[in-house]
């Protein structure tokens, strides 16, 4: 146990890259890295969340306004994992079109990059599963990773707020079949579950290591 804390911490803690940026499937570069996505609704905090995973304040770019991310940013820690920040979805004043554009990106980014291994579908702790998340997950649980829920957010909760929000996104996980159990809490601005998400980053990291591929 101690020496995979150590290791979440020295993958985090170590040289992050921006790799490519793409709007479409065919213009990412093929990996044979490991490959985390990060999903969710618009605002709901995934380039924060990578950031503060890699506690860098600018690596992804954040922003107040909804739709900021509009291509897929991947990021490489090390030589062992990258990390895939996507744009959000659920934004209401997004045209039709810009609509459909994110469903082609996004469900073809799911269902054939060869090298994503594990998504991390954000919500927002205040709001919980959503019906376009409800969409998503439909769409993960075709897909060939496993996710993982994680709320965002939680600075702006109570203690007892946030866990009746993780029983609550505990509860509707356990209906789908590539939701892993295990919801974690977290915050980009206190660092609340960040030790917590990379030991389970780094974890899928390591099992990857020396070629050996591990199923979901
Ligand atoms: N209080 C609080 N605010 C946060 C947190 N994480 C993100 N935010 C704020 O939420 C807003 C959106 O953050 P982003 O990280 O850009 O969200 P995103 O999901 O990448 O957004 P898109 O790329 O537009 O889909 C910004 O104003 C952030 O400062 C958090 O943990 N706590
Ligand atoms: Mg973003």
């Amino acid at each position: 146990m101690a020496s995979d804390v150590e290791f979440a911490r020295k993958l985090f803690a170590g040289p992050c890259e921006f790799v490519a940026g793409a709007v479409s499937l065919e213009a990412l570069p093929e990996s044979s890295l490991p490959e985390v996505a990060f999903i969710g609704r618009s605002n709901v905090g995934k380039s924060s969340l990578i950031n503060a995973l890699v506690g860098r304040t600018k690596l992804a770019r954040v922003s107040q306004t909804p739709g900021r991310t509009r291509q897929i940013n991947l990021f490489r820690l090390r030589d062992a994992i990258v990390l895939a920040d996507l744009p959000g979805y659920g934004f209401a004043r997004v045209s039709k079109t810009e609509a459909i554009a994110w469903n082609a990106l996004i469900s073809g980014y799911l269902v054939r990059r060869a090298s994503l291994r594990r998504v991390v579908l954000l919500l927002d702790a205040r709001r919980g599963v959503m019906e376009s998340d409800r969409e998503v997950m439909a769409l993960l649980d075709r897909s060939a990773a496993a996710y993982r829920l994680v709320l965002t957010k939680s600075d702006l909760l109570k203690t007892a707020e946030i866990d009746g929000w993780v029983q609550n996104v505990t509860a509707e996980a356990a209906a789908h079949p590539a939701a892993l159990a295990g919801v974690i809490a977290t915050s980009s601005e206190t660092a609340a579950g960040m030790e917590n998400l990379r030991l389970d980053l780094a974890e899928l990291a390591q099992s990857f290591q020396g070629g050996a591929v591990a199923g979901r």
